[in-house]
């Protein structure tokens, strides 16, 4: 059996994430957001509590654990619902795993002091992997591969062994390429069609492009019009294998996913 692929709706607990900052900081609101991803079908909850938008100001650990945590513990009360937590701290992954996160999404790829040993405080969070070339204050100043596809598969398997040597089990880890993360539209282009050559690996593959300036440069669109540009591309990863979508848009992509593994599934009656 084809795996279904999952969606992870993204929550945001920030008040400057570039699309939907600000609007889910009080703990209230935050609930309600969840609530209505949960219902669209989500079947992830990625919060974060710091944004990695190129100028956004720095978050200290108290601040983002404040706005993180909370948060976490009630979901994690009222739904049965998969919780990630996009953090790249050692402390915030340490707090969200005693509070019950299934998932730790780090964006620097537990690049940080501290953070392998955090997350071996359990032996069975999972850990996303994700790509990233630079520090997000310069990543888009003027990124440069050799060879994109080939390099960002060299860092996410060093990254796997690293874990490994570390003793993490390999069945833990998710691996993401970090569309827009220290690459052009070309860059990014090139990873959206060689997709296969990362979920050929073996490791569950995650894709977040929901939004994302790639979008805007190829429709000339605000981020509020980047819905069905966001779909074609969640339809093009899952079709190269990629299992886990990352998005705002819940209720548009799991149908959209659907519709897609119906297809994909294998069918015996002709
Ligand atoms: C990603 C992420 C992504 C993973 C962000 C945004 C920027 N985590 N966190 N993959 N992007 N794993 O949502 O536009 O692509 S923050």
């Amino acid at each position: 059996m084809l795996a279904h692929p999952q969606v992870m709706g993204i929550l945001n607990v920030t008040p400057d994430s570039f699309s939907d900052g600000g609007q889910f900081l009080s703990l209230n609101t935050a609930l309600q957001q969840a609530e209505r991803l949960i219902t669209a079908g989500a079947n992830i909850i990625d919060i974060g509590g710091e944004s990695t938008r190129p100028l956004a100001p720095p978050v200290s650990v108290t601040e983002e654990l404040d706005r993180v945590i909370p948060v976490l513990e009630k979901i994690r009360q009222e739904w049965p619902v998969l919780i990630s937590v996009d953090t790249n701290k050692a402390e915030v992954m340490r707090e969200a795993i005693a509070a019950g996160a299934d998932i730790i999404n780090d964006v620097k790829a537990l690049r940080n002091e501290g953070s392998l040993a955090a997350v071996s405080t359990s032996n069975k969070v999972r850990i996303c992997l994700m790509h990233m070339q630079g520090e997000p204050r310069t990543m888009q100043q003027n990124p440069h591969y050799d060879n994109v596809v080939n390099d960002v598969k060299t860092f996410l398997l060093e990254r796997v062994q690293t874990c490994l040597a570390a003793g993490i089990s390999p069945n833990r880890l998710w691996l993401d390429p970090g569309f827009g993360f220290g690459k052009t539209v070309e860059h990014n282009l090139l990873l959206l069609k060689h997709l296969s050559t990362l979920t050929q690996l073996g490791y569950p593959v995650v894709v977040g492009v929901s939004r994302k300036s790639l979008l805007g440069h190829l429709l000339n669109k605000p981020v509020t019009e980047r819905l069905y540009g966001s779909l074609a591309l969640a339809v093009l990863a899952v079709s190269q294998g990629v299992q886990i979508i990352r998005t705002h848009d819940v209720a548009a992509t799991v149908d959209a996913l659907k519709v897609t593994h119906a297809v994909l599934q294998p069918i015996d009656k002709i």
